[in-house]
């Protein structure tokens, strides 16, 4: 086995966009689990611009840097602690570009035109770049640049990860085992946050920018938060059991038992039979007394650049003294270089 995969603990990897409203499904399915997550593993979290770059027509470079840094300090406003996670932006490794080559050529095409994201966001436009369709691949070499042994992420990343399986597993009957073949990790309760104006569709960052109350911003003053809330979807009943609420009111109790962490029955008690009001505005007490103290010290990190820069350029460092070693291993492997 390579030097680079010799690991005191297994290895996490994940990463958020930094486009649009970051949102409470970001934070229920991917922030809240990387927290968790920090002891039991050796974690790497990256801001992955160069992901970014695939709707270039959405994105300015200024608003592009400025989201960069502020979703940095949304990780460590949301619990994510430098001191035992390495924290870091995708485009300042070098390898993780230089691997996206070498896997994209092992990558089948097929395989790229099966992912429902790149079917979905492609569909919404007239043309889209390369980079759109490879996105998975980049992805793909995000993760096992680090020889990750999970990725949490919410559910609509499920069938990236597996693409990344795929080709790990491909790479090594080509050239042979080299790469680690990652799991995904994926809560049981809050990994798929439904809009609240749409509960069919997932909370999603770019609808969230042009559509109000389809999202709540992890970001959002707490008067548009209960306002979003207020105005959920639900129906004209009172049902509020699990199993056979409609959609809107499943998830605004899915957000309220991913948030306490209390049982279902529990859950049902207090609010089945109760009119709606009542359980949106303890949806939104719940999500407001998680996100202030959020809130609080993310202002506090944006007013210490210094300090987040000496956070990054530390994860700059750590996160490229394994990205290093192991794209050594694949050059070796496919036979680059002298
Ligand atoms: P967009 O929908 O605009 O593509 P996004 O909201 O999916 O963006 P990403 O940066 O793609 O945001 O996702 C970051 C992380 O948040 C991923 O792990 C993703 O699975 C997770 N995530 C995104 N939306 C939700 C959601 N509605 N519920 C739970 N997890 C989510
Ligand atoms: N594609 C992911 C973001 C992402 C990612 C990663 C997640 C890029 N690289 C590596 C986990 C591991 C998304 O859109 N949410």
């Amino acid at each position: 086995m390579a030097s680079a995969t010799s690991k005191e603990k297994p290895r996490i990897l994940s990463g958020v966009q930094p486009t649009g409203r970051i949102h409470l499904g970001n934070y229920l399915g991917a922030l809240s689990v990387w927290r968790e997550q920090q002891d039991g593993y050796e974690c790497l979290f990256c801001v992955v611009d160069l992901h970014a770059l695939t709707i270039p027509e959405v994105v300015r470079p200024d608003e592009l840097r400025r989201k960069t840094r502020e979703v940095c300090a949304l990780y460590l406003a949301s619990g994510i602690d430098p001191e035992r996670s390495t924290i870091f932006v995708q485009s300042e490794v070098h390898e993780h570009a230089e691997l996206a080559w070498v896997l994209g050529c092992v990558t089948p095409l097929g395989w790229l035109h099966r992912m429902t994201q790149f079917k979905t966001k492609s569909d919404q436009r007239e043309s889209v770049g390369t980079g759109l369709l490879t996105y998975p691949v980049l992805q793909a070499a995000d993760i096992v640049l680090y020889q990750a042994d999970q990725v949490p992420v919410g559910q609509d990343q499920k069938q990236h990860i597996e693409l990344a399986r795929d080709v790990a597993q491909r790479f090594n009957q080509l050239f042979g085992e080299t790469l680690t073949v990652p799991d995904v990790m994926i809560r049981e309760v809050g990994a798929r946050v439904m809009g609240l104006d749409d509960p069919t569709a997932k909370m999603s960052k770019s609808v969230g920018e042009k559509v109000k109350g389809h999202a709540i911003g992890l970001l959002d003053s707490p008067k548009a938060i209960r306002k979003a809330f207020g105005r959920a979807v639900t129906d004209s009943g009172n049902v509020a059991r699990f199993e056979d609420a409609s959609p809107g009111v499943l998830n605004l109790l899915t957000i309220y038992r991913a948030i306490t962490g209390k049982p279902r029955e529990e859950i049902e008690a207090t609010f089945d039979g109760q009119g709606y009001g009542h359980l949106k505005m303890a949806v939104a007490d719940v999500v407001l007394a998680e996100l202030e103290p959020l809130q609080q010290r993310w202002k506090e990190i944006m007013d210490d650049p210094t300090y987040l820069d000496g956070v990054l350029d530390r994860g700059a460092e750590r996160a490229r003294e394994i990205a290093s070693k192991v794209l050594v291993d694949v050059k070796r492997a496919v036979g680059l270089g002298r």
